[in-house]
């Protein structure tokens, strides 16, 4: 497969700020929607937070050393705004800054570029005391920081992508209210939409004008939604439910507009959109990235469609695991967009209940066997014309995953949470067995 790929290719590991970093409390970092959701009773089901999480932090060096070890040309990482701006507005934090200058240092010392995204939804409790993304003047403090990250580190950066998955963050934190900051009111979940789109386009522009020479985009994620029979009904549901998920991100970026049947069906919840919006969220971009996990099966009665009671392989996300999707769902956003810039393959990977033996690393087949595939469907989808400079796996190591806090691992480094070791599994020797291939045959490291 490694032939498949070409020599300027960007293969990665990918991770997030709240995930893995832990000091929530040193080097003057504020306090951000994620660490106050933790304290919600209830919010996370082992009632964990992010306090220590893998102490990333404190153990930088030994990190960049373990990301080296896999032989990676890439790491997608992201930046805490609130360790670099505690407040969220007004003085920047020199001590936070620095974390990130030594990140990124240690990273081009180890001759790996570095991706960054400026916001994987850890916005600072003092905005959202304000009213948060739903209050339009979030969007500008988003800029003031994005402006600040790029003047200090974008020299140095290959990538910065804005956000990371702006449905998560305006959907699962605002309208099911199962994210932080645990809202559920689909109007907010609307405007905060709109807000997360209209600071992404503004701060592209600001960063461009501040003279960034990194290549400049935004992450979305997105999977194929298919109806679970051919009845016309279960063929809307389908339609409905990528508009949604999809196409009110990839629409307005890509072709200016937010898809008309959802902006009815809102009716009096729909964004306030101000004249000039529009235009600001159609910026040109120089990368989409895209996370893929899984296919979006839509029946008419709205119900759960299960993958695991139609026999379907999934993971411990209940998943389905689904690799035709991600070349699926390539294809179909080069059908759909004529200017779609260069993507990335951004995130992809998957939870299993890994055992961990009394020796030696975790025999992660399962993962193992699904990084191979969906690789194998990036092959295909760029054989079919789409343009795909990189690929990313989810996740480096084990880490704090959201309202599961740590009791599903996505890493291909074990994590004991006990001491903090980190031990590659078997997925992670392969990924580094397979990069060394291709670095045989000529792929740049
Ligand atoms: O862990 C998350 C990540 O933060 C965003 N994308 C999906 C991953 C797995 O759920």
């Amino acid at each position: 497969m490694h032939k498949k790929f070409p020599s300027d290719f960007l293969f990665g590991v990918a991770t997030s700020s709240f995930q893995i970093e832990g000091a929530v409390h040193e080097h003057g970092r504020g306090e951000s929607i994620w660490d106050r959701f933790c304290r919600q009773p209830g919010a996370i089901s082992d009632a964990s937070n992010g306090d220590i999480a893998c102490d990333h932090v404190h153990r930088l060096e030994e990190d960049l050393d373990l990301i080296a070890s896999l032989g990676v040309n890439c790491y997608r990482f992201s930046i805490a705004w609130p360790r670099v701006q505690a407040l969220g507005h007004g003085a920047f934090n020199e001590q936070g800054l620095d974390f990130y200058q030594r990140l990124v240092d240690g990273l081009l010392k180890r001759r790996i570029k570095p991706v960054a995204t400026l916001y994987h939804w850890d916005l600072p409790q003092a905005l959202q005391d304000q009213g948060g993304w739903a209050n339009r003047e979030t969007v500008h403090r988003f800029v003031d920081y994005a402006r600040h990250v790029q003047k200090h580190l974008g020299d140095r950066l290959h990538m910065i992508s804005t956000h990371n998955e702006p449905w998560c963050a305006a959907t699962l934190g605002h309208d099911v209210g199962i994210h932080a900051p645990g809202i559920k009111n689909r109007a907010i979940a609307a405007q905060v939409s709109h807000h997360l789109m209209l600071s992404h386009g503004l701060a592209l522009q600001a960063m461009r004008a501040d003279g960034a020479t990194a290549n400049l985009g935004i992450v979305l994620n997105m999977g194929p939604s298919v109806p679970a029979t051919p009845m016309p009904d279960d063929i809307a549901a389908a339609r409905r439910a990528d508009a949604l998920s999809r196409r009110w991100y990839s629409d307005p970026l890509l072709r200016g507009q937010y898809p008309q049947e959802i902006i009815e069906e809102l009716g009096a919840d729909a964004p306030k959109i101000e004249a000039g919006d529009m235009a600001i969220l159609q910026t040109p971009m120089d990368h989409l990235g895209i996370n893929y996990y899984t296919r979006h099966v839509a029946q008419a009665s709205g119900q759960h469609w299960s993958a695991r009671a139609h026999g379907l392989p999934v993971s411990e996300m209940e998943w389905e695991i689904y690799p035709e999707g991600l070349t699926d769902i390539l294809c179909q956003m080069k059908a759909d967009y004529p200017h779609l810039p260069p993507v990335f393959i951004t995130e992809n990977g998957g939870a299993f209940p890994d055992k961990t033996p009394a020796e030696g690393p975790v025999q992660d087949l399962d993962r193992l066997s699904y990084l191979q595939e969906h690789m194998a469907a990036v092959t295909v989808a760029r054989e079919r014309g789409v343009q795909v400079d990189g690929y990313m796996v989810w996740s480096l190591m084990d880490n704090f995953e959201w309202g599961f806090g740590y009791s599903k691992r996505f890493g291909i480094v074990h994590v004991d949470y006990d001491t903090l070791k980190r031990t590659p599994k078997a997925s992670a020797l392969w990924y580094r067995d397979f990069l060394q291939q291709w670095r045989k045959d000529g792929g740049q490291a």
